[in-house]
């Protein structure tokens, strides 16, 4: 039984961990100025911001073609897997899910199965991680999509930004909810809530939410062992030294720096950062 995982780029999985599990990523794209880019493979984060920094232009941003999917679905087909678990951002904030399981019909001879993270981001990449190890070891798919599911528990992730307007825009968060909670004036800390995003606690300042994102995370590390990431969009030092900080807090939790990329970071604006988290597996 051979098993081949599969993501899509908004797990923002790093080069050497791809390759060692043997990861298979569909990019999702954004299109600036009529030009359209598949993030981190025409276009890097560092790129990204310094286009759209300031007055620069809106960009957008789209799911993978279903086409995409199919073409790699019948190439893991011609190299002799019987399955696959393609595993996705929010169904509640992106068709992406929803486009492999469509093209999973689509294609005769390789059972693939689609998994809702019903997050994004590194977290996303923790339950690939997780998948593809899995995978190297020789679990059945059923092992797999069971421990991915146990996963769901303990998976948090906490985040804020610097300009709501970019969420807005992008129609991931209401202006309702965004209005009636009078988040505009605020720095709110956002969440997932069944699949979509929503504010978790309004605070006032970016320093004050950082700490009670942190204090939410120190509560979770005393019940037990934890991997967590550290999301940044563009604030690479804001985000080591947060590291430090937490490091020497939590000094038997296994830290990593990830990023926010150009799909993410469309809706989320430069100068986010998140700190997300799940039960570590010694
Ligand atoms: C698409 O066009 O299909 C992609 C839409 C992506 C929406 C992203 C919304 C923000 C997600 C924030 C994740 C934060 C995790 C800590």
């Amino acid at each position: 039984m051979k098993i081949a995982i599969v993501t899509d780029s908004t797990a923002y999985l790093p080069i050497d961990i791809v390759q060692d599990l043997s990861i298979h990523v569909i990019p999702l794209s954004v299109t600036i100025d009529g030009q359209a880019y598949e993030e981190e493979v025409d276009l890097t984060s560092a790129q990204f911001y310094d286009k759209v920094r300031g007055d620069g232009p809106l960009p957008k941003t789209s799911q993978p073609p279903i086409g995409n999917f199919v073409k790699v679905f019948e190439t893991l087909k011609g190299d002799g897997y019987d399955s696959v678990i393609s595993i996705h951002l929010s169904s509640g904030i992106s068709g992406t899910y929803a486009g492999a399981i469509q093209a999973g019909e689509l294609v005769d001879g390789i059972d693939v199965h689609a998994f809702d993270s019903e997050i994004s981001c590194y977290m996303q990449g923790f339950y690939v991680i997780r998948a593809a190890e899995m995978a190297k070891e020789g679990d059945t798919v059923e092992e797999i999509l069971v421990e991915l599911d146990n996963m769901k528990d303990t998976m948090r992730a906490y985040f804020m930004v610097d300009d709501l307007t970019h969420l807005q825009r992008g129609g991931r968060l209401s202006s309702a909810q965004a209005l009636i909670g009078g988040l505009l004036q605020v720095k709110p800390i956002l969440h997932f809530n069944d699949k979509v995003i929503v504010p978790f606690e309004k605070i006032r300042t970016r320093k004050k939410a950082m700490k009670r994102i942190a204090d939410l995370l120190a509560v979770d590390a005393e019940k037990m062992p934890l991997e967590v990431a550290i999301i940044h969009a563009n604030q690479p030092e804001e985000a080591a030294a947060w590291k430090a900080e937490l490091a020497a807090r939590l000094p038997e939790v296994k830290f990593t720096i990830s990023h926010f990329g150009p799909v993410i970071g469309t809706h989320l604006g430069e100068g986010s950062m998140g700190l997300g988290w799940v039960q570590r597996k010694d």
